[in-house]
């Protein structure tokens, strides 16, 4: 039988996890693993934390610890979410182990040595005032390609593209802001465009992808493959194995893939069996599956296949990529850094692992960016999982007790009410499995539902009430099949609520999993029916609102908190007058001036500059009203670039001083030119 072997992209060690991570990858991933284990496969899990790179940098210099700190800190912070929520891995490494270096430099002196990998000297950039090369994150700019604000030098968030930071529209330093220049320095490239063709029909095969991963290539392949630099100017991270590369180390995402081999490596060992992982990595009947979100195709559909295909040495290719779309929060994309996002652990703490489980497995991203709102979470929980399923369990295991003294009572004949129901137990598994090996864990999730919906309609429509009194044995009948069908049931929803589906098994006393015996009716008559407490207790308004409220809170307060922070920054850096001139600040007289229509804020005024006129908006008609600011003298940036503001041209800005309460408008307190400039 063929091996399986899944790898969940390995979050970097930089920060918690969010639920937005566990519907991209994580939870389809152990998903997938307990399906198929259920199956009786031969199936491994791996993963580990991504410890290498610009992400964990700046991490540490904005809590000012060592990368160190911060990746030893938070590996265990995301292996202890995964176990709480029940995600498990065969093995869960890091990237900063001495296996996986080994593994890398091996990788990168055998695509070396093959010469696919070259020196070459390229420009980068370098910012004058922090004084280093910015790589990757170290810089943000406007992308080329869809011109959203804020690209990260090597991939913009937005549309997902691989960029090189001197393509940035606009670049600044992501610690600083000062706009960088560009330096020569040398590199050494992995020429991707000599795997285009070899990767091109590969991919040619893959004709059951899905279309974000098919897409995504073919847009690379239209535009041709490059050669790419995979090292960096960087401490941080794994040595260029080369001697005139010192002081260089490997690029993040050059390694980060490997460590799903370094990871298996480590499993072997830990099994006492260093050889086996060869018996995955090395053999074409095992099925490689890589979960990841959709940010990282690029990586994992073009990068990685190029690399194992240079590396050439009888290692395997990815058979699936399923790439799952985002999750946002309350219609707005999740976003760490303005703290618009539920974490793992505050979301644990309070709700149990199968109810972030189910609402991710039912809303999950697979084919659209999905929305989680609490309301439709309390909704979905209360509704599906509490009335239809625990509603099911509880009232067949109270209607067996009462009638039949808690044992499972024996059928007599079918009619056909009876065998509609067992015949979806019987197909119940081939059906299911077959949208689990598609990874529609959506609409899986929502067929064995159904099986639920049904078995309360069969009941409501049965009456065991009415037929205890009219016919025993139909009555009988109906419980053995309902019990049949939790069964069932339990077994499907096992991969997906592993909690709650292990009280149905007990209390059925039948701890057997095996998927295909879910299309069987395995529990006996006679067998007890124990008492499966309450399955999913419902979620009251009170609690969603504290969730709600906190979520707007944090969010709010993080705000505050990076203002202030600007402000410190803004204290300790010392500027140089040149800054403060670039600002051409100018006194200015404000010849007319009136309210923007349909706003709250916002004042358009005529503004003299000496002999210029110019037109500027600004936000501060909560303070003033237009008449009383005509004729007054006030400072305004005369540098700035024109911005449209509401669709209305703005071209400069005046100063004020806020205490977040009050404006006041910085004015001249005695007679001078307009024009004058303020210095
Ligand atoms: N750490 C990016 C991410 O967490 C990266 C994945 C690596 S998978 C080899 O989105
Ligand atoms: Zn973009």
């Amino acid at each position: 039988m063929k091996k399986v072997l899944v790898t969940s992209a390995l979050p970097y060690a930089n920060g918690p996890l969010h639920i937005g991570h566990i519907a991209g990858a994580y939870l389809p991933a152990d998903i997938y693993t307990r399906y198929n284990r259920q199956k009786g496969v031969n199936v491994i899990h791996i993963g580990g934390t991504d410890e290498h790179g610009i992400a964990v940098t700046i991490r540490a210099e904005q809590e000012h610890v060592s990368p160190k700190e911060v990746v030893d800190h938070y590996h265990e912070s995301i292996a202890e979410d995964f176990k709480r929520l029940k995600i498990d891995f065969d093995n869960f490494s890091r990237t900063s182990k001495p296996i996986h270096k080994k593994m890398s430099q091996d990788f990168f002196l055998k695509i070396y040595n093959r010469g696919l990998i070259e020196k070459r000297e390229g420009e980068q950039l370098y910012c004058p005032h922090c004084k280093r090369f910015l790589a990757d994150r170290y810089v943000e700019g406007e992308c080329p390609y869809c011109h959203y604000e804020n690209a990260r030098g090597d991939q913009c968030e937005n549309c997902g593209k691989w960029l090189e930071p001197t393509s940035l529209i606009n670049p600044r330093c992501k610690i600083c802001g000062t706009t960088p220049i560009v330096k020569k320095t040398s590199h050494w490239y992995f020429k991707l465009d000599k795997m285009q063709e070899q990767l091109e029909k590969w991919l040619a095969s893959k004709n059951t992808w899905k279309s974000n991963v098919k897409s995504f290539t073919k847009g690379w392949f239209n535009e041709g493959l490059r050669p790419r630099a995979i090292t960096r100017d960087i401490e941080w991270g794994i040595p260029v194995p080369l001697e005139e590369a010192k002081g260089k180390v490997l690029y993040v995402w050059f390694d980060a893939p490997i460590g799903y081999i370094s990871s298996t490596i480590e499993w072997a060992e830990k099994q006492g069996k260093p050889d086996l992982w060869k018996d995955y990595w090395y053999d074409n009947d095992t099925k490689l599956v890589h979960f990841i979100g959709k940010d990282n195709i690029v990586f994992h559909a073009i990068v990685w296949p190029a690399m194992l295909m240079a590396y050439n040495d009888g290692i395997i290719l990815p058979s699936e990529i399923p790439a799952n779309e985002f999750l946002n929060i309350e219609t707005k994309k999740i976003s760490t850094s303005r703290n618009w996002a539920i974490w793992v652990h505050d979301f644990l703490d309070v709700f149990p692992p199968d109810f972030l489980r189910y609402y991710l497995a039912a809303n999950a991203p697979e084919n659209s960016d999905m929305d989680f709102t609490w309301k439709d979470f309390q909704a979905k929980i209360n509704g599906e999982l509490a009335d239809i399923l625990g509603n099911l369990v509880n009232r067949t295991y109270v209607f067996t007790k009462k009638y039949f003294d808690g044992k499972i009572p024996s059928p007599g004949d079918y009619d056909e009410d009876d065998r509609k129901i067992i015949k979806l137990i019987e197909n119940a598994p081939d059906s299911v499995g077959k949208l689990l090996d598609n990874f529609h864990v959506r609409q899986a999730t929502f067929q064995i539902m159904n099986l639920a919906r049904e078995g309360n309609r069969y009941f409501d429509y049965k009456k065991p009430w009415n037929l205890i009194k009219s016919d025993k044995t139909k009555c009988g009948t109906t419980l053995y099949v309902l019990a049949n069908l939790l069964n069932s049931i339990a077994i499907l929803f096992s991969p997906i609520l592993p909690d709650g589906m292990k009280k149905i098994k007990e209390a059925l006393g039948n701890n057997d999993l095996h998927w295909n015996n879910a299309g069987k009716l395995s529990i006996k008559p006679g067998s007890e029916f124990g008492n499966p407490g309450i399955l999913y207790k419902k979620i009251d308004d009170k609690t969603i609102r504290r969730e709600e409220d906190k979520l707007m809170d944090e969010n709010k307060t993080n705000e505050t908190d990076m203002k202030n922070k600007e402000k410190n920054t803004e204290k300790k850096e010392y500027v140089k007058i040149d800054d403060v001139l670039k600002l051409g600040l100018k006194v200015a007289e404000i010849l007319e001036a009136e309210r923007v229509e349909n706003t709250d804020k916002l004042i358009k005024m005529k503004i003299k500059i000496g002999e210029e006129e110019r037109q500027i908006i600004a936000g501060i008609a909560m303070s003033y009203s237009p008449d009383e600011i005509i004729g007054k003298k006030i400072v305004v940036v005369s540098n700035m670039k024109p911005a449209k503001i509401r669709g209305i041209e703005s071209n400069g800005m005046l100063l004020a001083a806020s205490n977040g309460a009050t404006l006041s408008l910085i004015t001249v307190d005695r007679e001078i030119d307009s024009g004058s400039s303020i210095k």
